[in-house]
């Protein structure tokens, strides 16, 4: 259920297992700054059989990683975006429409104030990037600083599933105090089926608090319930 632990506990075995190796060959041994370039892993059930599998992320070139993973013996990757200039992350593990199958959320480009992801998706045979509604890979955005507020969260359906909603606004008057300032923008409803998102309801945002509901981003709600 703690994703965060789980890719601090493998961040550490990555470390670990870099410094193993400085002792045998010193010629590789770097300051400790440098990010680690081994793989980082996390759990999720990407089929929504109730058996976790091993997701794993690794850097394979500037700003390219490969995420694999062996679902009932079958193996499959795909190449997306990173962000070599940061320590590789593992994907997020979600469920971005409830059926029990996760979606992963890759960071791909990791910004002062933004980071922005890809999403994954399994079809029962292969990985592949979830598309939205004019096919082109989904781009999401989290974070926004002050200037914007970005970011995305699941909503669940009565009857059961889930809406994955993505909002993006900017604020109205960054002059203005801290607590006061007010976002204009759009929050996004989608629903996912078969890798492709379908545009439900675009909702306007107009001078709203942030503490406003329909500037919710609880990116936790998304999570994968059950892995
Ligand atoms: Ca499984
Ligand atoms: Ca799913």
């Amino acid at each position: 259920m703690n994703h965060t632990g789980i890719i601090r506990t493998v961040t550490i075995t990555g470390i670990t297992a870099a410094l193993g190796l400085a002792t045998v060959v010193p010629a590789l041994a770097g300051p400790l700054s440098t990010p680690s370039p081994g793989p980082v892993t996390t759990v999720a059930d990407l089929d929504g059989d109730g058996e976790i599998e091993t997701v794993t992320a690794q850097l394979t070139g500037d700003n390219d990683q490969v995420i694999s993973a062996t679902v009932h013996g079958t193996f499959t990757s795909i190449h997306v975006g990173a962000d070599s200039a940061f320590p590789l992350e593992a994907p997020r593990v979600t469920d971005l429409n409830g059926d029990g199958r996760a979606e992963l959320i890759v960071a791909q480009s990791i910004g002062a104030n933004t980071t922005f992801f890809s999403a994954l998706h399994y079809d029962g045979r292969n990985l592949g990037q979830i598309v939205d509604d004019n096919d082109k890979p989904l781009s999401i955005a989290e974070g926004g600083g002050v200037a914007a507020h970005l970011g995305y969260q699941c909503t669940p359906l009565e009857g059961g599933g889930r809406t994955f909603e993505t909002v993006a606004a900017e604020a109205d008057d960054i002059s203005a105090p801290a607590d006061r300032i007010t976002y204009s923008g759009s929050r996004t409803v989608y629903t996912l089926r078969d890798g492709a998102l379908t545009t439900q309801n675009t909702l306007p945002i107009t001078r709203r608090p942030v503490t406003d509901p329909v500037l919710g981003t609880d990116a936790a709600t998304c999570a994968q319930t059950g892995s």
